[in-house]
């Protein structure tokens, strides 16, 4: 008789979300989509529990909650300056992000990269069954398949990676660069959100490494074949819609459009990143106003941008870089009535947020580079059907592939930036509802849960 195994699902990132959360209403999709799957094909999300031990135990936190298990381990103070605070944070992601002058390379960051992606792999592995779908994120933990096969583990395995893969001559002047890549070829399934993105990668590894491609799209390194596939993720768009028609978004709504005093709202919201392009951003909503000074006074602009990752010292310059900007800018042109900028550093709640999004007439996302970028498919969610707003995108946002009906633009450009800025606030609604009706077609149709089956899917063994 044959015995089918049922494979369960065992998630690896560097934080985990509690399904405790959901109740607070404060998920992303992601973790929406992940706890979905966790809850139907059961299994168990583990990372790191955000909290430090003097010495490293290993020993696990387990939570059961909602019909999901989480797994966490508490890490060393040292473990998290060298690889949160230091490798993944100060080398890997302003390196990947195209920012070398920002990138450092030290070899303790190193160090304790590795360090922490063996002590992932060796607290996690007695929490692997046999046919179990291993799925790890992100670049805190690219070599944790690897540690893994080291333990002797054989399972299917997966890697996706959540920010753009580098250009080969920028990703090359990260010392020991070769080891890192070579290791994705441990898994089985390396998943990235564009086809830029993927060809960056296939470019490297067949040029410089010696891949080679095959006819069915594996890519073989000496003896690992993996496959290399484009899964952009997406949001829950049935529940943004759903949020954005809440009592809590239209209170938010209504309390914004009051404050506003009938001006068109011009919104952004970004965690507080160099690599969102928020200096490049305001310095083009200024241009604008310069050009427009008959449009001075009847817009104004807010930007929410929660300060993140504070412990790195770039995020603290670029914070204190865009508290000078905005308030040179409000000084500059402010009245008595009218303050150009609303500038926000905290947080809210997904269904105010939604409400947020739809009081603003245009969403201006424009990344200097974004792997994806959520903002811009939630600000589309959050639209009213019949009289929409505009979403102006940086082509450098993965997003871009996708969105091809956003005002897409380049950021580094402020006189195109601004051109686009008085485009979306002329524009007619008939060109606005035939804009925004393509958008959503592809943002319900490539939502989250659509993403998590296209990985998963090609993850499961054929
Ligand atoms: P992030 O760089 O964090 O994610 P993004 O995709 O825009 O960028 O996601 C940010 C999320 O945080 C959104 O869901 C947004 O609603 C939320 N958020 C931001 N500011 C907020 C505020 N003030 N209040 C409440 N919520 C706020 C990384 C990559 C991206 C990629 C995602 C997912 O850098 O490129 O899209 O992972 O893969």
């Amino acid at each position: 008789m044959e015995r089918r195994e049922v494979s369960r699902l065992v998630v690896i990132s560097n934080r985990v979300q509690s399904p405790k959360a959901s109740s607070a209403g404060n998920q992303g999709g992601l973790a929406v989509a992940l706890l979905a799957a966790l809850r139907e094909k059961g299994g168990v999300w583990f990372g790191w529990s955000g909290e430090t031990v003097g010495a490293f135990t290993g020993a696990i936190g387990l939570e059961q909650a909602d019909g999901v298990a989480t797994a966490t381990v508490d890490l060393e103070p040292q473990d998290v300056d060298e690889y949160y605070n230091g490798y993944a944070n100060r080398s890997l992601w302003p390196l990947f992000h195209n920012r070398i002058d920002l990138t450092r390379f030290e070899r303790d960051f190193e160090g304790g990269y590795l360090r922490v992606n063996r002590r992932f792999a060796t607290t996690v592995r007695p929490l692997i069954g046999e046919g179990d779908l291993v799925w790890v994120h992100d670049y805190h933990l690219i070599p944790l398949g690897r540690e893994l096969r080291r333990l002797g583990l054989t399972n299917r395995l997966g890697f996706f990676l959540h920010i753009p893969w580098p250009p080969s001559q920028i990703l090359m002047s990260l010392p020991s660069h070769e080891p890192l890549v070579r290791s994705l070829f441990e898994y089985d399934v390396v998943g990235f959100h564009t086809p830029d993105w993927l060809d960056a990668f296939l470019h490297h590894v067949t040029r410089h490494l010696g891949a080679v491609v095959g006819e069915d799209g594996a890519v073989t390194l000496g003896d690992r074949a993996i496959r290399a596939i484009v899964a952009p993720i997406g949001i829950d768009a049935g529940e943004f819609e759903t949020a954005a028609r809440s009592d809590p978004a239209r209170f938010a709504r209504d309390r914004l459009h009051m404050s506003a005093t009938g001006r068109s709202i011009i919104v952004g919201v970004d965690r507080l990143d160099y690599s969102k392009g928020l200096p490049e951003r305001f310095a083009s909503y200024e241009r604008f106003l310069l050009r427009n000074p008959d449009l001075q006074g009847l817009v104004l602009m807010l930007q929410i941008a929660p300060p993140s990752r504070e412990k790195v010292d770039t995020y603290r310059a670029i914070r204190a870089e865009l508290d000078e900007l905005s308030g040179r800018i409000n000084g500059e042109f402010a009245d008595i009535d009218w303050v150009p900028i609303r500038y926000v550093n905290k947080g809210y709640p997904r269904d105010e947020l939604a409400g947020i999004y739809r009081a603003a007439r245009v969403a201006l996302v424009t990344p200097l580079r974004d792997g994806m970028n959520l903002v811009a498919k939630e600000y589309v969610a959050a639209q009213d059907p019949d009289d929409p707003g505009v979403l102006i995108l940086s082509i450098f946002a993965g997003a871009a592939a996708q969105l091809r009906d956003a005002l897409l633009v380049n950021p580094y450009s402020a006189d195109e930036v601004a051109d686009a800025i008085a485009l979306a606030l002329g524009m007619p609604r008939e060109e606005r509802v035939r804009r925004w009706r393509s958008l959503i077609a592809n943002i319900r149709r490539e939502d989250v849960f659509w993403w998590r089956d296209r990985f998963i899917g090609a993850l499961e063994p054929r």
